[in-house]
């Protein structure tokens, strides 16, 4: 049984970024549906308790076509959504500390070239999709995109995510309508960077 993430904050809490209506339809409606929708079609594949990441990791082992791509969709939705309810927060914002910090120092110069780097290719994902800073084995940092709800795991690319901009339109566009590039400059002010680091830590064991 997959479980979804609960949020620990008001649904107004967010206000700044991510307004109460918005809030409720995207974690209440949406992702709700994909933790659902997983839960149904893993049951149907026999894949129920295995831990996502390793699910997402080997699809590629579901051999029906349609259940696939099915738990290839609804799995993702359901990870991505996880881990992007789980690093925002009301007290977030600024800029992260101690390791994460330096390591995001020494890989794009500093913080404010990573986050150009990151929204250049959350504002540039045609359609819907993702922007992820992930983890490599060897323990360094990279960014990507992806679209629908694709995600460094399901991708193959053996990179583990620890923090995510949901491009999707239905992360923003009840506030922002078109303007994806305000959303996204709006959404470091909700960056709980904490929990990105503690996902940074994770990934490094
Ligand atoms: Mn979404």
């Amino acid at each position: 049984m997959f479980k979804q993430y609960q949020l620990p904050f008001a649904y107004d809490g967010l206000a700044g970024c991510i307004n109460e209506e918005t809030l409720q339809f995207h974690h209440d409606k949406h992702h709700a549906t994909y933790t659902t929708n997983l839960n149904a079609l893993a049951e149907k594949a026999g894949v129920q308790d295995m831990d996502i990441v390793e699910l997402l990791g080997s699809l590629d082992k579901i051999e029906d076509l349609a259940l696939r791509t099915g738990i290839r969709n609804n799995g993702g939705g359901f990870y991505n959504h996880n881990l992007y309810f789980a690093t925002i927060s009301p007290n977030g914002g600024g800029e992260p500390t101690g390791e994460l910090a330096e390591k995001i120092n020494e890989t794009f110069g500093s913080f404010q070239a990573f986050k150009e780097q990151i929204s250049a290719l959350a504002v540039g994902q045609f359609g819907s999709g993702w922007a992820w800073l992930s983890v490599t084995p060897e323990g360094e940092l990279v960014l990507s995109a992806s679209a629908n709800q694709d995600n460094p795991i399901s991708l193959g690319t053996g990179n583990m995510p620890i923090f995510t901009i949901d491009v999707w339109e239905h992360a923003y566009y009840l506030m922002y309508q078109n303007l994806r590039p305000k959303y996204v400059e709006d959404f470091f002010g909700i960056v709980d960077w904490d929990a990105v680091a503690e996902n940074y830590k994770a990934a490094l064991k």
